[in-house]
């Protein structure tokens, strides 16, 4: 397989102004008839006269080419593309290619998924579909005409508004479709289906009624309010934070079960996978209600940043994710509890994307090079892309940053563009100088920030002395000093906020200010301080780093008690949590008796006991760092112990807080009516906690309470929470009657059975295995579904360590085989399932050797598809 370098990058040699398509659908086959309207590109330099047309196309069956409406036989087609020569600087094509969707299992391009037509263009899809200029600099204007049998697909959509309509014999009908904006391929979009339809409206800011439409197969029609409520908020939220109003007369989404990505934000029809749509209080859990109204928000907000300005290549991917994912965590933060969604948010970032940045796959949130772009849809583009555009908002306020963002989409609306102009934007608007600031753009890995402080009594003067590095990562050993804002505050012994001013400056900051750390040593000093302070750093998780400072265990306590920032309280109460769960690692490995340390239960029985505390911050901070998180921080990570260690540790604080957890669950056991509002999420998801660890007190009440809660919920967040207990307890038979129950009722329910599959891979009860062997013979279950894997595979092999990192390698060697499995499948899929084994240098030498030979096992495979290879071969270099 070739690489692709951003350095490579060209503009193309022709554009293409117009596409007019239609599809004509039938059982086992399309037919894909393109015309489209083409230009040479004049700006760009030639080597020769008129350079070949090179258009992109993979699986494909080439009928037929006319150019200028004359057959043409002069072309040369290979696996990739369709090679002609034109003669005149501008001309029209017309194609037919013939596909067969009802066998594309690899869901990209256009697919089958239950009865119904639909497609996945990005990043590389439409190739699939005809051959294209398939790549995000060339921008069209597209017709799109669907022809099907009417009985059968009584909905026909693509992007844009409807134009016309029509029968045509043997009871098949057509639809045309006009999007009047010029977009990428990867934008496109077609859905056919027998489809019911949610329909509401939406007033913008201007004026203009927006027709909303969700369709959804006719079971599933109770389960979209959620949705449609999300996207009006969503719609709103972005006229009032961004002064960004939608553009066409109708905005449509429509849900489907077969999908390899959460949702796709095609022009003016979204498609989304089940998953992402539907909620409803007897079949989703709170966490899917918030990832329902996340993705509903992120896919709309991409209809300006992605759609109406878009990438200019691929490498800039984390242009439109990176912000668009900055965007959708604001508006959740928005409409929920702030400070809980950045513990949330920092909290998966730490544990999973510092654990890319640390690994083979390492790259920079704009990558220099890769082999299938599929691979790149990750956590560094994403999640750290989105925590790059965080810094500068920082940096520059909501007001400086809103007016960059302004100029960003007055500047560049209708083009593709690039990371850097989107950084000009935010400078010009601003007369600011990100230059050094753009190595977050350039540079992999998480940079450590070591902090170190001196009190000087006699001058009274406070000195915090940084001291910043980056690790090597692939391909880049060396690494420049970045720009890291810290956000702080200095804490004086009753936890009061002390008033900041440089030393040497007259200009009083305030009780909290942005240092920006831009030199790989630095110092700040603070004047005016009358007695030595605590440092309260890094708030808001306001750079993705991992900053150390010499805090006490004492310390932690007394910024857990009194910081004043929440995200700072709770981060106290995690870092004495890491700091007490590594010491036990240690003494466990030892052999040592572990002894649970006070101060840690003492910190938690403050939280239970404040009821004046939101809720579900009670329960963030009462949550024990994950094994994934431990695993992460560790040199050398002994998944044996830290599971050990973890419960150990979760069991004692159970016993030892057993009144206070108790006396707070019986407190929330309120037989208020369900709800989904903020308030009572919160009160489920601390209630749900406490069950947890009461559940490890071995108190037979609390096990029927816990079935009493698993029967009688009204809601599955109470019901899934019970059964998560349940399935992690030695106790057999409520467990089992529990399973069995809960598959009865909810078996017509696919992604109901999901979180069943789920819960019982992630169960850390030994036999876990053959526990997942055994589900993968389940009726329900099955490989062509990427929801099913992820819930059954995913889990199993990425939150159940213990049972994954069996001494013997059986784990490794289960998934290995899946990955050779799934990739004559679905290679996106398979890709992804490598990730955990690619993490093989973080364990002890007898599980490294285990991991690799599995990784060489699967490099060895006949046939394997460039997404598994890259993984594979990147992790074992
Ligand atoms: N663009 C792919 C799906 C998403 O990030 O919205
Ligand atoms: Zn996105």
């Amino acid at each position: 397989p070739k690489t692709i370098y951003l350095k490579d990058y060209q503009q193309p040699d022709y554009w293409i102004d117009e596409t007019q398509l239609t599809f004509e659908l039938f059982e086992d086959h399309a037919l894909v008839h393109s015309r489209l309207s083409i230009r040479l590109n004049d700006a760009k330099p030639q080597a020769q006269a008129q350079p070949p047309l090179v258009l992109d196309g993979q699986l494909l069956e080439l009928v037929s080419v006319e150019l200028d409406d004359q057959p043409l036989s002069n072309y040369q087609v290979d696996d990739d593309s369709l090679t002609l020569q034109p003669q005149t600087a501008s001309f029209a094509l017309a194609i037919t290619t013939r596909i067969e969707p009802q066998n594309n299992t690899a869901l990209e391009g256009l697919y089958k998924s239950g009865g119904m037509f639909c497609t996945q263009c990005e990043a590389e899809g439409f190739r699939k579909i005809t051959y294209y200029l398939d790549r995000p600099d060339v921008m069209s204007r597209f017709t799109t005409t669907v022809v099907a049998d009417r009985g059968s697909y009584p909905v026909l959509l693509s992007n844009g508004n409807p134009i016309a309509s029509g029968e045509h014999d043997g009871g098949r009908h057509w639809i045309s479709w006009e999007d009047p904006f010029p977009k990428p391929a990867y934008l496109f979009a077609l859905v056919a289906g027998d489809l019911c339809l949610l329909q509401d409206s939406f007033t913008t800011m201007t004026g203009r009624e927006i027709d909303l439409r969700i369709y959804v197969e006719p079971e599933n029609r109770e389960q979209c309010d959620h949705a449609m409520d999300s996207l009006k908020r969503s719609m709103r939220w972005d006229e009032e934070v961004y002064g960004r109003e939608y553009d066409l007369d109708i905005f449509m989404i429509v849900a489907v079960n077969d999908f390899n990505m959460g949702a796709m934000e095609n022009k003016g029809l979204n498609i989304f996978n089940s998953s992402c749509v539907l909620a409803q209080q007897d079949t989703a859990t709170d966490m899917a209600f918030q990832r329902v109204e996340a993705v509903v928000a992120h896919e709309y907000f991409h209809n300006w940043s992605g759609n109406r300005v878009t990438c200019r290549d691929w490498f800039q991917l984390s242009l439109k994710e990176g912000f668009t994912v900055f965007r959708d965590s604001e508006f959740s933060a928005d409409m929920n509890s702030r400070t809980v969604k950045r513990i949330e948010d920092v909290t998966f970032l730490r544990a999973n994307q510092f654990a890319e940045d640390a690994g083979p796959m390492a790259h920079p949130v704009r990558p220099d090079s890769f082999i299938e772009i599929s691979n790149f849809y990750t956590l560094t583009v994403y999640e750290k892309g989105a925590e790059v555009v965080r810094m500068l908002h920082t940096l520059l306020g909501a007001e400086g940053f809103r007016k960059g963002t302004d100029l960003y989409f007055e500047r560049h609306d209708g083009q593709a563009v690039t990371c850097d102009d989107f950084i000009k934007a935010l400078e010009d608007a601003n007369g600011a100088d990100f230059s050094q600031f753009k190595r977050w753009y350039s540079q992999a890995g998480t940079p450590r920030l070591d902090v170190a402080s001196h009190y000087d009594a006699a001058r009274r003067e406070y000195r915090l002395s940084f001291r910043q590095h980056c690790p090597a990562t692939p391909g880049q050993s060396e690494k420049r000093p970045q720009v890291i804002p810290v956000r702080m505050a200095l804490l004086d012994s009753a936890g009061q906020e002390l008033p900041l001013q440089m030393a040497g400056e007259q200009q009083s900051l305030g009780n909290e200010t942005v240092l920006s750390v831009t030199e790989a040593e630095q110092e700040f000093v603070f004047a005016n301080i009358d007695q030595e302070p605590l440092p309260s750093l890094l708030r808001g998780f306001s750079a993705p780093v991992k900053l150390s400072y010499p805090y006490s265990r004492d310390d932690r306590v007394f910024l857990a008690k009194h910081d004043p920032d929440g995200f700072n309280r709770w981060e106290a109460a995690q870092g004495l949590a890491v700091d007490v769960l590594q010491g036990l690692v240690e003494i466990h490995r030892a052999g040592r008796p572990l002894h649970l340390d006070q101060r840690l239960a003492d910190i938690y029985r403050t939280v239970l006991a404040d009821t004046a505390l939101d809720a579900a911050m009670v329960a963030e901070i009462i949550r024990l760092p994950s094994e994934a998180y431990l695993v992460e921080l560790a040199d050398t990570a002994h998944v044996d112990a830290i599971h050990f260690a973890r419960e150990w540790l979760r069991a004692e604080l159970a016993r030892s807080l057993k009144s206070e957890l108790q006396q707070r669950f019986d407190s929330l056991q309120v037989s208020a009516h369900y709800s989904a509002d903020a308030d009572a999420m919160a009160m489920r998801s601390l209630k749900n906690t406490l069950l947890g660890y009461l559940m490890l007190t071995d108190d037979q009440a609390v096990v029927q309470q816990c079935v009493r809660q698993f029967v009688e919920a009204d809601n599955m967040t109470d019901r899934q929470a019970a059964l998560v207990a349940l399935v992690n307890s030695p106790f057999e038979q409520p467990r089992q009657a529990a399973l069995e129950h809960f598959a009865e009722r909810w078996a017509a329910y696919p992604l109901v059975m999901d979180q069943w599959f789920s819960i019982q891979a992630g169960s850390t009860q030994p036999g876990g295995l053959e526990r997942v062997e055994a589900l993968m013979q389940h009726p329900l279950f099955t490989l062509r579904n990427p929801n099913k894997v992820r819930a059954l595979i995913g889990a199993f092999a990425n939150q159940n360590l213990v049972n994954f990192h069996r001494a013997d390698g059986a784990g490794y060697r289960f998934l290995a085989d899946r990955i050779i499995e799934l990739d004559r499948l679905n290679p996106q899929i398979a890709a992804r399932l490598v990730t955990p084994l690619s993490r093989w240098r973080k364990f002890a030498s007898d599980r490294q050797q285990l991991m690799q030979q599995e990784l060489a096992r699967i490099l060895a495979t006949e046939k394997l598809s460039p997404d598994v290879y890259e993984v594979v071969s990147k992790s074992l270099a």
